[in-house]
């Protein structure tokens, strides 16, 4: 095999290929290989709570995908899986990939319209969910599924070993290209649709990043971040144990505890910048210096808080860039210059493109990037040109190389780290009889990036600003919610009748 040019994440010396991304198969296989290899190591914890060994895990999973079979779940089949970050939640996700099943992440405080989109368009055999009321509409839209809670209640009598109907259960089998995950994302327009991302996709996007940040099975990750995105479950969670390392798991991102966790034996933390924005309004900010390596990723990190944690911590934080249908694709270097407001160069394995060159549509080409979106044969087509995953970002490049976000697909909002699609917004406040016409803005927020603030033309009896707050947050997940809502008299419009929501400030 020919090594590839040198890239700066590697040495000089590196002899990599990125057949080497994928050598070992599957992520269930690498893990399984690896837990068998170590034993008594350490895997992970919910903060302060007692490890689980590696031994433990292993077995924990194998029971877990035993009892997803006994519900009649096998390769293939999709589950959904909607819970908050607990280690029942972690072992059935685990469990469901060593089966060969489908893993459906979504968001656990959806709402019913919300979750309903996902049920209908995915079809699961299966549900893992945590929410009573989630459990109901899922028994409501898909009475044929087997719903379960995070410990994989109700238990019905699993065979050990076996599948419901009494065949020997096959661990870890899946191959590269069977489906692992499908992610709900919304790209340009439209109603969200399900990235679906293989074993291989998985298997290489943990391990670039192990290769890139120099992940050892020493490090512990402070792992804070939802487990319902590929942030928190793919780079954080699957990153952590395809590299034999360890994880403490945070229940809920409060800025002290994080800390706390940090300056208790952490290596690693992951986070969106709003994090950093909490961090260093405390004064144990410093703690941050303890870990070996900070990284930001899912949202533009400011030049400004970038110095300000470098000011306050001593800790030159590492920005990265990535989505969901290409998992990460560029990083700062881990050694040598980590270069506020860029996002550094291609990991290893990934192929990019501007178009035009210098600054323009960021495309991609890799083994972490996605075949296509679940039954969207059309959307499919459009995301990609000539093999090229086409991301919607404007990026611009340096002389020396560093990539920059300029710019991103359509109207877009980011908040917290959360992605916002103004459409969606848009046709659930519609839904109000008050409402004649509506647009949705991203606002400027040193703590969330954006916020997201409603235009709304009246009709009628005007509803308060109160009543349509109350009204959205019935329909939408709190990330989604407007936080401002302002009346005018029109929307801008273009000739063509489109509304202008750049011209709303
Ligand atoms: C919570 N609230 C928000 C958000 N989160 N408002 C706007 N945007 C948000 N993201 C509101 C709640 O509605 C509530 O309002 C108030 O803030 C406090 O809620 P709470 O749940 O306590 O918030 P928090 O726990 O403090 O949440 C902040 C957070 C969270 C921890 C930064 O937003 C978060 O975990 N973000 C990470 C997102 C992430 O992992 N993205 C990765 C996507 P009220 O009090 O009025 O009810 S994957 C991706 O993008 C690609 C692949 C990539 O590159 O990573
Ligand atoms: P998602 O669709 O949730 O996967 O979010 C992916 C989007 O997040 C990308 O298309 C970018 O617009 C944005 N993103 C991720 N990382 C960064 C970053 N470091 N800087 C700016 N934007 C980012």
């Amino acid at each position: 095999m020919v090594p590839e040019p040198p890239s700066p994440h590697l040495g000089p010396g590196s002899q990599f290929t990125s057949t080497q991304l994928t050598a070992a198969g599957s992520l269930p296989a690498l893990w399984a290989a690896r837990w068998e290899a170590e034993p008594e190591a350490p895997t992970l914890r919910i903060l302060n709570q007692p490890w689980c060994s590696a031994a433990e895990l292993d077995e924990r999973t194998r029971f877990a995908a035993a009892r997803l079979a006994a519900v009649g779940i096998g390769a293939g089949d999709r589950v959904v899986w909607s819970t908050a970050t607990s280690l029942d939640a972690v072992v059935a996700c685990l469990g469901a990939l060593r089966l060969g099943a489908v893993v459906v992440p979504v968001n656990p405080r959806y709402s019913e319209h919300e979750l309903t989109h996902v049920l209908t368009d995915v079809r699961p055999r299966g549900a893992v969910v945590e929410r009573t009321d989630q459990a109901g509409w899922v028994r409501a839209s898909v009475p044929e599924a087997a719903v379960l809670t995070p410990a994989l209640e109700p238990r019905r009598a699993a065979l050990p070993g076996r599948t419901q109907d009494g065949t020997p259960l096959t661990l870890d089998s899946a191959g590269p290209r069977d489906p692992a995950l499908i992610v709900y994302t919304s790209g340009t327009t439209g109603a969200p649709k399900g990235a679906v991302l293989d074993h291989g996709n998985l298997l290489a996007g943990a391990a670039t990043l192990g290769l890139a940040w120099r992940w050892e099975p020493e490090d512990c990750l402070v792992l804070a971040l939802p487990l319902f995105h590929v942030h928190g479950l793919c780079a954080g969670l699957f990153g952590t144990l395809a590299s034999g390392a360890s994880a403490v798991l945070v229940e809920y991102f409060d800025a002290d505890t994080v800390l706390e966790a940090c300056g208790a034996g952490g290596t690693l933390f992951f986070g969106v910048p709003t994090m950093y924005h909490r961090f260093v309004a405390l004064s144990s900010v410093g703690e941050l210096a303890r870990l070996r390596l900070c990284v930001s990723g899912s949202a533009p990190l400011a030049s400004a808080l970038w110095h300000r944690v470098q000011e306050l911590a001593g800790v030159c934080v590492l920005e990265r860039y990535g989505m969901t249908e290409t998992l990460l694709t560029i990083s700062n270097p881990y050694e040598g210059e980590r270069r506020p407001g860029t996002v550094g160069f291609p990991l290893p394995g990934v192929e990019v493109r501007l178009e035009p060159e210098g600054e323009g549509e960021l495309v991609v080409r890799g083994p972490s990037v996605f075949a296509g979106y679940w039954e969207r044969p059309a959307a499919t087509a459009d995301a990609f040109a000539e093999g090229w995953f086409k991301t919607g970002d404007i990026v611009a490049a340096d002389a020396d190389g560093y990539l920059s976000i300029r710019g991103r697909r359509g109207d877009l909002i980011i908040s917290g780290g959360f992605n916002v699609y103004p459409a969606e917004v848009e046709d659930a406040l519609l839904g109000h009889p008050g409402v004649l016409e509506v647009a949705v803005t991203g606002t400027e927020s040193a703590e969330w990036g954006q916020e997201v603030t409603a235009w709304v033309v009246a009709s009628g009896d005007a509803p308060s600003s109160d009543e349509l707050l109350a009204f959205g947050a019935e329909r939408l997940a709190p990330y989604k919610r407007p936080r401002t809502v302002r009346f005018v008299d029109a929307l801008p419009r273009n000739a063509m009748g489109k509304v202008q929501r750049a011209d709303l400030a």
